[in-house]
C-alpha cells in the first residue's frame, strides 16, 4: 500500500480514515436510510505487497496521456442507442484528441457481468450466468465495432486480470481502515445494484395487485433486505469530496451535474454496504480471505478503470488523467462512491466526469418493459453508420433528455449530411463548374485582404458578406475544439453546419455556373469561387472526422488532401487570403466516387429491439 499511494496519491485520503477509524460510527440521527450497525474493523490477511512503486501520469502539456472511459455495461440485455450514445460520445473526445495531436490516448469500454441481476437474468434465460454474459459481452462488443467507436480496451468483469485488480483494491480499502463489518438493513433494489432510502420509495401493487414499494425514479420494485455486510466509511469522506469539488469546478460537467453533487453531499451521507452474503450471491468476486461474502457488483465495475491501466502495477502511468463518460443515472456512483473508494485507496479522484442525460422514446422512459427499445444495429443498418452516428451526437444534448423518434433521424441526416454537406460537394466539383477536376487557383485581386471587411466597396469581386463567412470558418477549427472541450459536442456541429450552410449561400450568391470561362478576368473570379469552396470542405471534412468517419474519410479522398493533411495541426484554412503559398492549389482532385451521402427512405418499422437472448 506504501507503494500504491506515492501514484496519484490523495493527501485527503489519510485524515478521514484516521479520525473515522477510532470511535465506531454513530448510527445516523433520524437518518431516513437503512440502519447500520457497528461491527468493528474487519481484520483480513494482507494481499500481496508491491515492491516497484508505478510511474506517475504525465499531468500537462500537449504529450500528456488521457483515458477515455464508457461505462461499462451490465451484461443482462443487449446493447440499446443509450449504450451507444454514451460510447459514440467518449469515441468522439477520443477522435478529437487523436485529430489535435494530443498525446497518448485510450478509449476504453466492456461490460459489467457480475451481481445479482445477472444472476437472475441469467436464470430467468435458463441458461448460466458464464454463458449468458459470453453472449451478451460479444453483443456489445459488435455493436460497438459496427458503430466505428474506436475503443483500444474491453473490459470484462469476468476476466482474471480485473478480479486480481478488484482484489488488490479490496485490500487496499481494508488496510487503510476504510472498511468494517456490520450488519446492514434496508430496501435493495436489483435492477439498480444498490440500496435505496425511503425517501427515495414510493408506495406501489404488483403484479398480483399486493402492495409493494418501487423505486421513485425508475419505477423497479425494492425487496427488503437484511445481512451482515462489509461497510465502507463514506461518511468520512464527505469533507474531502467537498473540497475536491471546491477546488476543481471543472470535475464534474455540464455544471447543473456538478451542482446536484455538491447538493447531494451538503446531505448526509452515511456509509456504504460494500459486500453481500455469498449464499445470496454466487456471482461475483469473494471478499479476499471471508468466502461467506462477495463483493459489491458496484465496488467491482468501478475498479475496471484501474484494472484496464494495469492496477496495481502500471496504473501510474495514467491515474489521474482520466476523463469517465456516465450517463446521469450513474452519477452518484461515479462522482461520490467512485471518488471516496479512490482517495480511501491511496489513489486522487479522476480528473473529470462528463454526464449525458437520457434518450427517451416518443416521449417514454426506454424500457424493456414497455418494449420500446431502440435496437442500435437496426438503426445502423437502415440510416448507416456515419448517419446514425451523426443524428445522436448532433440531437443529443447532455444537459437534458432527448426524444428519439425515427423520422427526425431521417429529417437532420437528409437535411443536414446529405443536401447541405453532400449537395455542396457535388455542386463545387461538378465537371460543368470544375471540368479540370484540380484544386483552383485563388486570386488576390478578387479576394484581397482586407483590415475591415466593411470597407471594400470596388477592391475585388467579393463582398462585405463574403468576408463575414470567411472568418466565420476561419474562427471554426477553435470554436469546435472549445465545443469539445467543454462536453458540447452538438453544440460544434450545430457551428459547422452554419457554416455549411453559409457555403452553400456564398456559392448561390456568386452563380459560378454563369461566369463566362473565357473571359480571364471572369475565369479568376470562378476558380476563386472553388477554391474558397474546397477550402471550407476542407475544413468541414477535417472537423467531422471524429463524427462521421467514413464521410469525412470519403470527403477528404475526394479533394485529395492526404492522410498526414487531415490533423488540427496543420489545418490552414485559405492560406493564399493571407499571402501564404497553399499546397492543395493545382493539385488533381481525388476520384470521383458519386455521391458523398445518400438521402435516407422514411423507414417503414420502427427500429425496436427484438433481439431473444
Ligand atoms: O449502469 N439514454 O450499466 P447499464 C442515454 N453497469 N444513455 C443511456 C440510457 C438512455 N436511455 N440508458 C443507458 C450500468 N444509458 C453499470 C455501469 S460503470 C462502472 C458500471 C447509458 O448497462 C448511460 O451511459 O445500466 C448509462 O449511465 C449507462 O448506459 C448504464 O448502462
Amino acid at each position: 500500500i506504501g507503494s500504491l499511494r506515492q501514484n496519484g496519491a490523495c493527501a485527503a485520503a489519510r485524515s478521514p480514515l484516521a479520525a473515522a477509524a477510532a470511535p465506531p460510527p454513530a448510527l445516523p440521527g433520524g437518518s431516513p436510510l437503512p440502519r447500520r450497525l457497528y461491527g468493528g474493523a474487519a481484520m483480513l490477511r494482507p494481499l500481496r505487497r508491491l515492491s516497484r512503486p508505478p510511474r506517475r501520469a504525465a499531468a500537462t502539456g500537449p504529450g500528456r496521456r488521457l483515458l477515455l472511459s464508457t461505462p461499462i455495461f451490465y451484461a443482462n440485455g443487449p446493447p440499446h442507442i443509450g449504450h451507444l450514445y454514451s460510447a459514440l460520445l467518449a469515441d468522439a473526445l477520443h477522435r478529437h484528441r487523436r485529430l489535435r495531436g494530443a498525446g497518448p490516448g485510450r478509449l476504453s469500454t466492456g461490460t459489467d457481468e457480475h451481481g445479482l441481476k445477472i444472476q437472475q437474468a441469467a436464470a430467468a434465460a435458463g441458461t448460466s450466468p458464464p454463458e449468458l454474459c459470453e453472449r451478451v459481452s460479444s453483443l456489445f462488443h459488435q455493436a460497438l465495432t459496427h458503430a466505428a467507436v474506436s475503443f483500444t480496451d474491453f473490459t470484462r468483469t469476468s476476466e482474471p486480470r480485473h478480479q486480481r485488480a478488484v482484489r488488490y483494491f479490496w485490500g487496499a480499502l481494508r488496510d487503510g481502515g476504510a472498511l468494517y463489518k456490520g450488519s446492514y438493513e434496508g430496501w435493495y433494489c436489483t435492477p439498480e445494484e444498490c440500496f435505496l432510502p425511503e425517501s427515495q420509495l414510493t408506495e406501489h401493487r404488483d403484479a398480483q395487485g399486493r402492495p409493494c414499494k418501487v423505486s421513485l425514479e425508475t419505477g423497479h420494485q425494492v425487496h427488503w433486505t437484511k445481512e451482515e455486510n462489509y461497510m465502507f466509511r463514506l461518511s468520512a469522506f464527505q469533507d474531502p469530496l467537498r473540497k475536491w469539488l471546491r477546488d476543481n469546478p471543472q470535475a464534474i460537467s455540464p455544471h447543473p451535474f456538478y451542482q446536484r453533487v455538491l447538493h447531494w453531499l451538503e446531505e448526509d451521507l452515511p456509509d456504504l454496504s460494500v459486500s453481500r452474503e455469498r449464499s445470496r450471491l454466487q456471482w461475483g468476486i469473494p471478499v479476499p480471505s471471508d468466502s461467506t461474502q462477495t463483493i459489491y457488483v458496484w465496488v467491482d465495475a468501478l475498479v475496471n478503470y484501474l484494472s484496464v491501466v494495469g492496477y496495481p502495477e502500471t496504473h501510474g502511468e495514467w491515474w489521474p488523467a482520466v476523463h469517465h463518460v456516465v450517463g446521469k443515472d450513474i452519477l452518484k456512483f461515479h462522482a461520490v462512491y467512485w471518488p471516496a473508494l479512490l482517495m480511501a485507496a491511496g489513489l486522487a479522484p479522476p480528473e473529470r466526469i462528463l454526464v449525458h442525460s437520457h434518450w427517451t422514446v416518443h416521449g417514454q422512459k426506454m424500457s424493456k418493459s414497455l418494449g420500446n427499445v431502440i435496437d442500435p444495429f437496426a438503426c445502423i443498418g437502415q440510416y448507416t453508420v456515419d448517419g446514425f452516428r451523426y443524428f445522436l451526437l448532433r440531437q443529443g444534448v447532455p444537459e437534458r433528455d432527448c426524444d428519439y423518434y425515427d423520422e427526425k433521424v431521417v429529417k437532420v441526416v437528409n437535411s443536414e449530411l446529405a443536401d447541405a454537406l453532400g449537395g455542396l460537394l457535388n455542386r463545387s466539383t461538378a465537371l460543368s463548374i470544375n471540368p479540370s477536376n484540380t484544386y483552383p487557383c485563388f486570386s488576390e485581386s478578387c479576394f484581397p485582404k482586407v483590415l475591415d471587411y466593411r470597407e471594400t466597396k470596388g477592391m475585388g469581386r467579393a463582398s462585405a458578406e463574403d468576408y463575414e463567412f470567411v472568418a466565420s470558418v476561419a474562427s471554426l477549427p477553435l470554436q469546435v475544439a472549445n465545443y469539445f472541450e467543454g462536453f458540447q459536442i452538438y453544440k460544434a456541429l450545430e457551428c459547422i453546419v452554419l457554416c455549411v450552410r453559409q457555403t452553400n449561400s456564398f456559392f448561390q450568391r456568386h452563380r459560378p455556373w454563369k461566369l463566362n470561362r473565357k473571359d480571364p478576368a471572369e475565369q479568376l473570379w470562378l476558380d476563386t469561387i472553388i477554391h474558397v469552396t474546397l477550402e471550407c470542405l476542407r475544413v468541414y471534412g477535417t472537423l467531422l472526422q471524429p463524427v462521421i468517419p467514413h464521410t469525412a474519410d470519403r470527403l477528404l479522398s475526394r479533394l485529395a488532401v492526404e492522410p498526414e493533411e487531415r490533423g488540427l495541426s496543420s489545418l490552414t484554412f485559405l492560406a493564399r487570403y493571407n499571402g501564404k503559398s497553399c499546397p492543395f492549389e493545382g493539385r488533381q482532385l481525388g476520384p470521383d466516387t458519386g455521391i458523398l451521402f445518400h438521402r435516407l427512405e422514411k423507414s417503414r418499422q420502427p427500429q425496436i429491439e427484438t433481439k431473444k437472448l
